[in-house]
């Protein structure tokens, strides 16, 4: 099933790695056709060459729009040599067939993240190109396609050595071929889906009824959520700069778990646009959360929350790292540190903890798709950040007691906000701009409850931390039970969703305790 090369199609954006062929061509006396500036890149390297208009007998045209778009191009793709009736036909026409196709695209996705205008995008946008890939891959029965340049040395030793791809070899070829072009055209698909929305005028179905998404293969993780499970990370071809594109100062690769808990405590900080913050996470859970006049400080209040599971943990803020604050992690064991930047001294000292990953991600989270993977089908929503009426305090409706002062009010809007990053149910208690006890992922919001004080109090050296503290709930209480252990804890204030059909329990407990009930109309839970 092997087919011997001897005539190849050669046309590549990138020049990379054209050497090996080129010599492999020479030596093999190869008849290569080629486009412009592929063809003058491979004559300079002395080979022998054919142009796309010699063949076509058309010149390039429309800036380079028409270039290889011709029946006596394609026809030598996409005739089946196995095939006695289009061999006949092409010794009728006068096209001799292609034996390999080689092919890479326009920069699409590079000329987008750099920042270009939209007609040059636009120009990126390669037609010929996958329209010869995909011929090719099409015609695997007889042509090799090769579109990654690291099948180069193998193509050349094949040409070479005169025995071509076997069959199973050029069919592998074309599936990767057609991966090529289809996360090519998926990359596009994700650029237009942003930049040309529906107008009025149109009533047809949205672009998105298929929902069509690539991903770059980044990097091959040691192992998945457990030691068995492979892993891999893909990122968004479109994007640079931000988590999942992230710049690692120091520290060992990141693990499959590395990732998903930094990421939790990295959106879990930008929460907070305009104050410091940081938050220590375990598990996608913060087990620590506070602002701070410095983030030396926010460090030190929200490892005071929990100090016992911050061992192992990931910490995240949303400042500059300080040395200050450098110090006060040094000593605690810590998985991954990942901010906006670093001090040069912190940063010289964090490098000296050498099992300690240090990520820099200069630009905060944007508002993106959220996908979860369900037996046979994904679910896409919008990702949950603070952006609803309820989250805006002016629109906190006072329900039960007298209106907080400002520092209570303030105490509130943190454990608001602190919350949202909380796995439900969540309920949380908060003192001074700090978490002091967080009840997580339980399967009701009693357990949440008395999980949330008992940290609070078991962990505060003797201290009673939930007296005078407020309390933040992620969805409503559909009874007035959990709310009574967060009361009967000596919590003062609490704030939380409202939108029970026994709201009016809850608020008779909460003014028969004396204290004081906002409610949001809006709620987060977080899965
Ligand atoms: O502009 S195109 O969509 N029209 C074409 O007919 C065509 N033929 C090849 N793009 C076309 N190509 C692309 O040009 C190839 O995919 C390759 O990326 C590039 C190589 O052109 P040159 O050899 O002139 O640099």
């Amino acid at each position: 099933t092997s087919r011997p090369i001897k005539r190849a199609l050669v046309s590549v954006f990138h020049k990379e790695g054209l050497e090996v062929l080129a010599a492999a061509f020479k030596q093999a006396g190869t008849t290569v056709v080629s486009t412009g500036s592929t063809a003058k890149f491979l004559e300079n390297l002395g080979v022998n060459v054919t142009t796309a208009e010699q063949v076509t007998g058309f010149p390039e045209c429309l800036e380079g729009r028409v270039k290889t778009l011709d029946p006596h191009i394609h026809a030598g793709i996409l005739a089946d040599m196995t095939n006695p009736d289009h061999v006949a036909q092409l010794d009728k026409l006068g096209i001799a067939p292609f034996d390999a196709v080689v092919v890479n695209l326009y920069p699409f996705a590079d000329t987008v993240r750099a920042g270009a205008s939209e007609p040059d995008i636009i120009e990126k946008i390669d037609i010929g190109g996958p329209s010869m890939v995909r011929g090719a891959a099409k015609n695997a029965a007889t042509v090799a396609v090769i579109t990654d340049p690291q099948d180069y040395s193998v193509l050349a030793e094949r040409i070479v050595n005169g025995e071509g791809f076997t069959l199973p070899e050029r069919r592998y070829l074309a599936a990767k071929a057609f991966a090529h072009t289809a996360s090519y055209d998926a990359t596009i698909i994700e650029w237009a889906s942003h930049h040309w929305t529906k107008p009025e005028s149109l009533n047809s179905d949205d672009a998105s009824a298929t929902y069509t998404r690539t991903w770059d293969k980044a990097a091959v993780l040691r192992y998945g959520e457990n030691s068995h499970q492979n892993a891999t990370l893909f990122v968004d071809p479109l994007s640079s700069g931000d988590f999942a594109h992230v710049e690692q100062l120091g520290g060992k690769p990141m693990s499959y778990n590395n990732y998903v808990d930094a990421d939790s405590a990295w959106r879990s900080v930008w929460d907070f646009k305009n104050e410091i913050a940081v938050a220590v996470v375990k598990h996608s859970n913060p087990c620590g959360l506070a602002i701070g006049d410095t983030v030396a400080q926010a460090h030190k209040k929200a490892h005071a929350c929990d100090p016992m599971s911050a061992y192992g943990g990931v910490i995240a803020a949303n400042a500059t790292v300080t040395l200050e604050m450098a110090q006060s992690v040094k000593p605690i064991f810590t998985e991954v540190i990942v901010a906006p930047d670093y001090d040069d001294d912190a940063l010289e000292l964090l490098q000296t903890k050498k099992n300690l990953r240090i990520l820099k991600v200069p630009v905060p989270p944007a508002s993106h798709e959220q996908f979860r993977q369900i037996d046979g089908g994904i679910l896409v929503q919008d990702m949950d950040v603070f952006q609803s009426e309820g989250d805006n305090p002016d629109n906190w409706t006072l329900v039960a007691g007298k209106p907080a002062d400002e520092e209570t009010f303030k105490d509130l809007q943190f454990a608001w906000k602190a919350v949202r990053s909380v796995k439900s149910n969540a309920i949380l208690i908060a003192h001074d701009g700090a978490t002091v006890g967080i009840g997580m992922g339980q399967v009701n919001r009693v357990d949440s409850s008395h999980l949330a004080v008992e940290r609070a109090n078991t962990l505060a050296n003797g201290e009673n931390r939930t007296q005078n503290a407020v309390a933040a709930s992620d969805a409503f209480f559909p009874f007035a039970d959990g709310m009574k252990i967060l009361t009967d804890a000596g919590v003062k204030a609490t704030v939380h969703p409202g939108g029970s059909i026994r709201d009016n329990e809850v608020f008779e407990a909460a003014k028969e305790a004396g204290i004081t009930m906002y409610v949001t109309g809006t709620r987060h839970f977080f899965h």
